[in-house]
């Protein structure tokens, strides 16, 4: 095992080691972040999460180069919809529904350019894509397996929206036993206030479903452990 980094972290330090922990980066698609996809159909202002891209990116290529594991989602449905429960498809009132034609294809329809994940931080070979047809990365994929067959216990967890599908995928990893860390500044909200109070509510209670700290303070220690690790 590779050596042991501690990160202060709320509600306190968070222990991880490079090979048994996966950076995971939900739903960084065209459909979120991007006019005229799924987000802005709900009404959403695309621009709130905007600023993560970077932040990211610059912690995927650190993650990258010291030889983490790194496991994107992309959430959408098949063509035929048939992986698509009513209760989804016909919520609210949007204005286009999911598979309806939008200017990047049709709305969160896997293939299509829209429900792919952004250029600047797009998969490169031996990265793990999970399409998922629901808010969560365990929930109908192969997400879980992947993580076993791998040997990792820990999650380090960034991208969209940090209340819905980074929420979603915190709380079913925290009842499958494993540890997460939510990366504060490399996951955003359409809705400030959900930001804040989503990122409370993983650290509150001792640390109800995980630990949070931003990825600048973990930048540094990863680089560190990796140097200090014989190759
Ligand atoms: C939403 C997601 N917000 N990726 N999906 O519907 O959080």
């Amino acid at each position: 095992m590779s050596e042991t980094i501690t990160v202060p972290a709320k509600p306190y330090p968070f222990e991880f080691s490079i090979d048994q922990t996966a950076l995971v980066i939900i739903d960084m698609q065209r459909d979120f972040v991007e006019p005229g996809g799924f987000g802005e159909t709900l009404g959403n202002d695309v621009e709130e999460l905007r600023g993560v891209i970077p932040v990211l990116a610059d912690f995927l290529a650190v993650a990258r180069s010291v030889g983490m594991t790194v496991i994107h989602t992309r959430e959408g449905h098949l063509p035929d919809l048939s992986d698509c429960p009513p209760a989804k498809l016909n919520r609210g009132a949007p204005s286009m529904r999911i598979g309806d034609p939008g200017p990047n294809g049709r709305i969160l329809i896997r293939g299509e350019k829209g429900h792919d994940i952004i250029e600047e931080l797009y998969p490169i070979e031996g990265e793990p894509v999970v399409d998922k047809p629901g808010k969560g990365a365990f929930y109908a994929t192969e997400f879980g397996d992947l993580l076993v067959g791998r040997g990792i216990t820990k999650l380090l967890v960034a991208g969209v929206t940090t209340e819905v599908c980074v929420h979603t995928t915190v709380r079913e990893a925290n009842d499958r036993g494993y540890e997460c860390l939510v990366l504060s500044d490399c996951v955003g909200s359409y809705f400030p206030k959900f930001q804040e109070v989503g990122l409370e509510m993983v650290s509150a209670q001792g640390g109800i479903f995980g630990w949070t700290a931003p990825s600048t303070a973990i930048t540094p220690l990863l680089t560190e452990a990796a140097a200090a690790t014989p190759a």
